[in-house]
């Protein structure tokens, strides 16, 4: 029994305790079957990672360093003491992580770093990569 193509309509998946369904979520036919009322009824609970991406801080030669650590203070909660770490490891390494989140905080997070720097007139470069 092909009851309805359910993948785009998450709370439709999967809705039938009544035994096999298949990959796209459509009962394969066994068990009770037949009963309706229950398509809108979750019964394995569906979870998935999101894609993480990081944000990255790129070295320099040009933006003050007070100004990378109150970036990271402000864009990052990072403490005094944790975004000098950062910031010397960025002017060490050439590179440096300021976090991990998912796409779109990350997005936000780099346009956010990025008109900072542009307001004050710094050419620090801040970008995000898939994890
Ligand atoms: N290299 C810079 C300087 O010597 C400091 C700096 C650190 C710049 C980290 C950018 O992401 C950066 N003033």
């Amino acid at each position: 029994m092909i009851m309805q193509s359910t993948k785009a309509n998450p709370t439709l998946q999967d809705g039938d305790a009544d035994g096999p369904d298949d990959a796209n979520g459509n009962d394969l036919g066994a068990g009770r079957g037949g009963d309706d009322t229950q398509l809108l009824t979750r019964t394995k609970p569906k979870v998935k990672k999101p894609n993480l991406y990081r944000v990255l801080l790129l070295n320099d030669d040009f933006t003050p360093m007070e100004f990378v650590v109150e970036v990271l203070a402000r864009f990052f909660q990072m403490d005094l003491e944790r975004a000098t770490k950062v910031m010397l490891h960025v002017h060490q390494n050439g590179v440096g992580e300021c976090g991990v989140y998912t796409y779109e905080v990350a997005e936000t997070k780099v346009t956010l770093v990025m008109d900072f720097a542009k307001q004050n007139q710094h050419p620090l470069q801040c970008v995000m990569e898939k994890k």
